[in-house]
């Protein structure tokens, strides 16, 4: 059994930070799940182009407010604690952080913890950063 606190992982590998999100990776690749499971917080104010070409994801807000646009079909909706969102067709979206946002993320298959993310928006599939 994996058992963790949030506050023992901050400042590890685990915890990345951009300029405008920081993300702990509760569960990386390595765990072996078979999905990674992450923990973001997006700043207020913040506006963030995502498109995670070779990964599914799905989102839980657990605090905060703010707006995810589909920009597959130009649907905005609402965020808000206890709303989900699954990006089931590798959607590409734009999040953003009326207030800031915390949120629940899994990723299949798991985030290894090495991606960056490139300009379009994606993490590299896990076989890519392996050649590089
Ligand atoms: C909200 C969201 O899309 N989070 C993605 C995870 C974050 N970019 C990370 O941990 O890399």
């Amino acid at each position: 059994m994996i058992v963790r606190d949030l506050k023992d992982l901050k400042n590890t590998h685990r915890d990345i930070a951009h300029q405008q999100w920081t993300s702990v990776r509760m569960l990386l690749a390595e765990d072996g799940m078979g999905f990674s499971f992450h923990i973001t917080t997006l700043a207020t104010g913040s506006e963030h182009q995502f498109h995670y070409k070779h990964h599914l994801e799905s989102v839980y807000c657990i605090s905060g407010r703010g707006s995810i646009t589909d920009l597959g079909t130009g649907e905005t909706h609402q965020i808000h604690p206890g709303v989900m969102y699954a990006l089931n067709a590798h959607d590409r979206h734009i999040l953003r952080a009326e207030q800031e946002l915390v949120m629940a993320c899994c990723f299949n298959p798991p985030v290894t913890g090495d991606e960056v993310h490139r300009e379009d928006g994606s993490y590299a599939p896990a076989a890519e950063l392996e050649e590089t």
